[in-house]
This record gives C-alpha cells, sequence and structure tokens, in this order.
C-alpha cells in the first residue's frame, strides 16, 4: 500500500501544495481499495446441487447429475454487467467435490461428466466470458471435499494447493479467493485439518493482487452473517492472532484492529444459495434495504445469483435486479450538495472558522483521490456547514472516508436549520463511516444549510465525499 500511497499523495500534495498527511493504521493494500470500491459483485452457485436440489450435496452424485442444457456463462456476465456488479464470483469446486473445470487433481469433475462429451469446462467460458465483458473474475474452491478419497489425511493438503495453484495459473487471475469456513467430515469420515499458511501461501505466490476472503480475511473477512447487513459500526480493521480462523467481530471489526479487512456481505437473492424450481427472488425494496445495511455501512455487497439448470440465470432475477439497479441509479443520481459552499468550524457550542489542509471543495468533486482535511491536529467537535444554492429537499446522506490514509471518524452526527433556526436541528448520528455510509434520515427535510458534526475521531478527519440526496 505504501507504494500507492507514494504514488499518489505527492500529486495530490503539489497540486495543493500541502503535506501529505500521514496514514493512520493499517491501510488498504491497492488491492483491497480497488476491491472495496468495486461496491457490488455476484456471486454464482452452480454446480451438481443445482440439479439435485441439494444446498450442500454429499458428494456421492454422479457426474452425469451436472448436465446444463443452454449454458451461457455470456449470459450471467452480461446480467451482472446491467445490474451494475463489476465481478462475479463462481462456485468451481463446493463441499460436493464436483469441479467445473477439467482438474488433473481429482477424477470426480466436468470431464467424467457426459456433458458436452467430456470436454465441457464452465471456468474456462466463465472467466473469458467475464473479461470479454471488461468483469472480474473472482472464484470460490471449497476446502472441504465431502468426495475425495484423500480428504482427512495430510495428502489432501498437498493436494489442495495444487488444485488452488492449478485454478490460479490456468484461468486467472483472479480478484477474489472465496474460502469457505465450511468443514465437516469427507467420505471415509474424517475432518480435515487445513494447513492455511500453505493455501494462502500459494495464491498468493501465483497472484500476489488476490483478495483472499475467509472468516479473518487475509483480504476480507465475513460479515458474520448471511442475512445480508453488517454492523452499524464497522471498523476495516481487525485483530487476527496467529491460528485463529473465527471471530466474533465479523459486523464490528475492531476499532484498534491491527490489520485491514473490510468486511464482506454475502447474502443470497433466493433462499438458497443454489438454484431451485420452487424458490423465488427477493423484492427491490428487501434488496434497497440490502444495499443500505452493506454498502451503506462500509461493507462489499456480494450478492448471489445462482444460475438454473439451463446454466442461465432466469428471466425472474435478472428483471429483479435491473429494477434494483434503476432503483439506485434513481436515488442516487442526481447529488443535491452540487454547488454547495462548505465550512470547516471548532468548538462545542461556540464556532471559529477553521482552516483547511486540503478544500473543502474536495469533498464535493467526484474525484476519488481527492480529500478535505483541517489544518490543526483536532479530532472532536469539528462542523462542516454545508450551504446549498437554495433550499433542497433530502432524506439521504452519504459519507465518504479517503480509507486509503486510514478508518478514522468514531462519531458524527447531523443537524440542519430551518426557518429561523439558525443553529441547527438534531436529525440524525452515527459511529463509524469508513469506504461509504449511507444515513437515511428518519424523514425528509427541506434545508439550505445542514451540519456535519464530527463528534470524535482516531486521528484528523479525512473525508472525500459528502453527498446529499432525496429518495
Ligand atoms: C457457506 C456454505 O456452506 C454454503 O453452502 C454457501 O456456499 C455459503 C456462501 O457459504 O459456508
Amino acid at each position: 500500500m505504501k507504494k500507492t500511497l507514494l504514488a499518489i499523495v505527492p500529486l495530490l500534495a503539489a497540486a495543493c501544495s500541502a503535506p501529505a498527511p500521514e496514514p493512520y493504521g493499517p491501510v488498504p493494500s491497492a488491492a483491497q481499495l480497488a476491491w472495496q470500491r468495486m461496491e457490488i459483485n455476484m456471486f454464482c452457485h452452480f454446480g451438481p446441487n443445482t440439479f439435485t436440489g441439494a444446498e450442500w450435496g454429499d458428494g456421492k452424485e454422479r457426474e452425469e447429475v451436472f448436465s446444463p442444457t443452454a449454458l451461457d456463462c455470456s449470459q450471467w456476465a452480461d446480467v451482472a454487467a446491467q445490474a451494475g456488479m463489476g465481478g462475479i464470483i463462481l462456485t468451481a469446486k463446493h463441499h460436493d467435490g464436483f469441479c467445473l473445470w477439467p482438474s488433473a487433481y481429482s477424477t470426480h469433475t466436468v470431464a467424467q461428466s457426459p456433458w458436452r462429451d467430456g470436454r465441457g469446462d464452465v471456468l474456462r467460458e466463465f472467466t473469458d466470458a467475464c473479461r470479454e465483458r471488461g468483469l472480474k473474475a473472482g472464484v470460490y474452491i471449497s476446502p472441504w471435499d465431502r468426495n475425495h478419497p484423500t480428504y482427512g489425511t495430510q495428502e489432501y493438503n498437498t493436494l489442495f494447493a495444487n488444485t488452488l495453484r492449478e485454478v490460479h495459473t490456468t484461468y486467472g487471475p483472479f480478484f477474489e479467493q472465496w474460502f469457505d469456513g465450511a468443514c465437516g467430515e469427507g467420505p471415509n469420515g474424517k475432518r480435515q485439518q487445513y494447513d492455511w499458511p500453505l493455501f494462502e501461501g500459494t495464491v498468493t505466490g501465483v497472484n500476489p493482487h488476490c483478495v483472499m476472503f475467509s472468516d479473518v480475511g487475509p483480504g476480507c473477512r465475513w460479515v458474520g452473517n448471511e442475512e445480508g447487513h453488517a454492523g452499524e459500526t464497522n471498523w476495516s480493521r481487525l485483530h487476527v492472532s496467529e491460528g485463529q480462523r473465527t471471530t466474533e467481530k465479523g459486523g464490528s471489526g475492531d476499532i484498534d484492529g491491527d490489520q485491514w479487512i473490510p468486511a464482506e456481505v454475502d447474502v443470497s437473492i433466493r433462499p438458497g444459495w443454489f438454484w431451485h424450481a420452487d424458490e423465488h427472488p427477493k423484492t427491490v425494496a428487501e434488496l434497497m434495504e440490502i444495499y443500505y445495511n452493506s454498502v451503506g455501512r462500509n461493507g462489499l455487497l456480494l450478492l448471489n445469483v445462482p444460475p438454473d439448470s439451463r446454466g442461465r440465470i432466469s428471466a425472474e432475477d435478472s428483471s429483479v435486479l435491473m429494477a434494483f439497479r434503476a432503483e439506485r441509479d434513481r436515488i442516487f443520481g442526481h447529488d443535491l450538495a452540487q454547488g454547495a459552499t462548505i465550512k470547516a468550524y471548532l468548538g462545542d457550542g461556540v464556532w471559529t472558522e477553521a482552516r483547511s489542509l486540503y478544500p473543502t471543495e474536495n469533498l464535493t468533486d467526484t474525484a476519488y483521490h481527492s480529500f478535505w482535511m483541517l489544518k490543526s491536529k483536532d479530532t472532536s467537535d469539528i462542523t462542516l456547514e454545508i450551504q446549498l444554492p437554495e433550499e433542497r429537499e433530502i432524506d439521504i446522506v452519504v459519507l465518504q472516508e479517503y480509507i486509503p490514509l486510514g478508518q478514522r471518524v468514531a462519531k458524527f452526527s447531523i443537524s440542519y436549520s430551518f426557518g429561523d433556526n439558525k443553529g441547527g436541528s438534531w436529525i440524525a448520528s452515527g459511529t463509524t463511516i469508513g469506504y461509504k455510509r449511507i444515513i437515511r434520515l428518519p424523514h425528509p427535510i427541506r434545508t439550505r444549510t445542514l451540519y456535519l458534526n464530527i463528534e470524535s475521531a482516531l486521528a484528523p478527519p479525512i473525508l472525500n465525499r459528502v453527498a446529499l440526496y432525496r429518495s
């Protein structure tokens, strides 16, 4: 990350003739920052379960079960791109052990299936389709394998590392490697002691920019639920001690965590992770709620959209996704903070105008790497007065911290003036901001003057965006 900072910050410093600010705590790597900025990605659960109706195959499914009648990975990619997603993660191997590519390390793969005379390769079609559409491809390879005869022995760890190397060298680069936390018995009734340093080292060795997901990172962490919400307080930092594989802090992170491990919110558009004929997708309103509680709470949303037994995303799912996109575009298409004049103040009760090292204009421009910061080192009772060109009606406030320099804000509130009330009336409060925080006001307000009060921060706050909307 230092490299990225060194590349970006001097440019800014030169432009503003201000010294480059010091980062606070751990910061994202360039790959983690690019990952976070994707905001919404698609998850595709596809494999034998798509045809058997199971959620967890037992590994005894015959290879002929896998029989998509009209596989079309380009259609998945089109749907994802049109839904405003930047990447797709495919379950190349789920717990049943069936490989969607002809792996040299298993005899339970597409090569043993009569589908396309054993010459089919879903992972190849998937990665090609993503790249043709400008989407990033990610891969889920379950360490838990209920089919492989070596599962439960030391040999399996080497074999799984070889499988990872095979996938990443043949089909990579992948933007994300998904390591599922589930670990049960294999075909011989034994559980596996996973060699995580070997698995992670293998992926990093082949693809150092791959963001690795697991309950505790190292690239990103599980948010701790499959319902689609992060904590209202959500730090992108986490403490992970050596050998630790689970955490209670998935939703909140650790305020003083020593590693940058942001939260990923995985949730399915349907009740199950795999496609089942009798299940239906969530509504747009439910997806919007998930969006506010994931992306809007400093998380990345990984929305599962399972292809059906034809090997296509169903019309029902894709039409909900298009409506979900249209709803986000409608609400967030017009930033009502445009044209605002923003002044910074210090103090509690009595305010004194404060000088900025990086100008407040940077809060309303859309350039990601332009941010606002005070000249002083204050970390509390900082108010930004947002003066609109005329009275406007708003009910959503979006805040963004410039996370390449760390996550800092711990408590904030929002107030506004109306009529003769010049000092401002409280309307909302929150704790963390992070990459993005979306605050829905309890009711729409009409105002010309809005105040963002940063009540406390762990280091001088650095924000790169304040935006206002009317839903
Ligand atoms: C879980 C798995 O057991 C589910 O089948 C699914 O893949 C979900 C995303 O992760 O741990």
